[in-house]
C-alpha cells in the first residue's frame, strides 16, 4: 500500500517534469524561429544560417583535392533524352552571328572569341551524373575545351591566380561565382557540344559552362562574359539563399 503512493507520486512528479521539459524545449525553439525571423539577410538568408553555409563552404573547400577526379560513365550510359532546368538568361534572343565569348584580363582589357575559335582547341569528352540541388540527377555527355587548356593557350596565368572567376550570360541575367581551383579542375569544361551535336538553344548553345565537381545551379548556359576577382563574384542563386560554394 505504501509503496503504491510512492509510485504514484513519482508518475505525477515525472508527467510534471516531462510536461517542463517539453514546454521549455518548445519555448527556446519558438525564441530561436522568432529571432531567426527578425535576423538581417546575408545572400538571402539569416545571418546565423549564412554562417552555417560558410563554414560548411570552408571545411569542403579546405578538403577540395584538384587531382580527384569525378566519377565517369561510359557514353553508352548517357541518357539521350536530356532534361531542361532553368532559362535565366536564355530568354533574351540570342545573336548567334554576333555571338562572342568576352574574357576580361586584369588590366582591363577584353579579348574576344568565336565558337570557331573554341573549336580550334583540343577537344575532351566526360560523362558523368548531372546533379541538380533540386534533387535529381542524370548521366549525361558533354565535349568540348578543357577550361584550363584554354587558359594556358590564350596565357591567362595572371588571371587564373585569383581567387574567382565570375561568368555571366551575354544580357546579364544570370551569372555565377566559382572559386578558382574548381573552375581549373580537369574536368571543367567550356562546352559546346552534348550527346555529340551542337548545343540545343536551351541547353546553352553556343558555349555553356561544365563543371563535374559542381551542382547543377554553377553550370551557367550561354556564357558572355568570363572575368576573374579576388573577391567573391555575384552568383544568382546564392543571392537566393543557396550555397555559394555548391560542391559535392
Ligand atoms: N543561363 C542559365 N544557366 C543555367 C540555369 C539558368 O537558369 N540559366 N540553370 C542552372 C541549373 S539550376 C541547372 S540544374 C542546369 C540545368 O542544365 P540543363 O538545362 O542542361 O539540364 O543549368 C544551370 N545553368
Ligand atoms: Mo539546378
Amino acid at each position: 500500500m505504501k509503496e503504491k503512493i510512492i509510485t504514484d507520486r513519482r508518475l505525477v512528479f515525472k508527467t510534471i517534469l516531462a510536461f517542463a521539459v517539453f514546454f521549455v524545449a518548445f519555448g527556446i525553439g519558438v525564441y530561436a524561429w522568432i529571432q531567426l525571423r527578425h535576423e538581417e539577410k546575408i545572400g538571402g538568408v539569416q545571418k546565423t544560417l549564412r554562417k552555417g553555409l560558410s563554414t560548411n563552404e570552408k571545411i569542403f573547400s579546405g578538403l577540395f583535392n584538384q587531382q580527384k577526379l569525378v566519377k565517369t560513365y561510359p557514353i553508352s550510359e548517357a541518357v539521350k533524352n536530356v532534361r531542361v532546368n532553368g532559362r535565366d538568361g536564355l530568354r533574351t534572343p540570342l545573336d548567334s552571328a554576333g555571338w562572342r565569348l568576352h574574357v576580361v584580363k586584369n588590366n582591363g582589357d577584353t579579348l574576344s572569341f568565336t565558337l570557331e575559335d573554341m573549336k580550334k582547341l583540343p577537344k575532351t569528352d566526360v560523362v558523368f551524373d548531372f546533379k541538380c540541388i533540386e534533387g535529381w540527377s542524370q548521366k549525361t555527355w558533354w565535349s568540348g575545351v578543357k577550361f584550363s587548356d584554354f587558359i594556358n593557350h590564350y596565357h591567362l596565368s595572371d588571371e587564373v591566380k585569383m581567387s574567382y572567376a565570375g561568368l555571366s550570360t551575354p544580357d546579364k541575367q544570370y551569372y555565377v561565382g566559382i572559386d578558382m581551383p574548381s573552375i581549373m579542375h580537369p574536368q571543367t569544361l567550356l562546352c559546346y557540344e552534348m550527346n555529340g551535336k551542337p548545343l540545343p538553344l536551351d541547353q546553352g548553345y553556343p558555349l555553356r559552362l561544365i563543371i563535374p565537381v559542381k551542382y547543377g545551379i554553377k553550370h551557367l548556359k550561354r556564357i558572355g562574359t568570363i572575368y576573374f576577382s579576388n573577391q567573391k563574384p555575384p552568383d544568382f542563386w546564392a543571392e537566393r539563399g543557396y550555397d555559394y560554394y555548391a560542391g559535392h
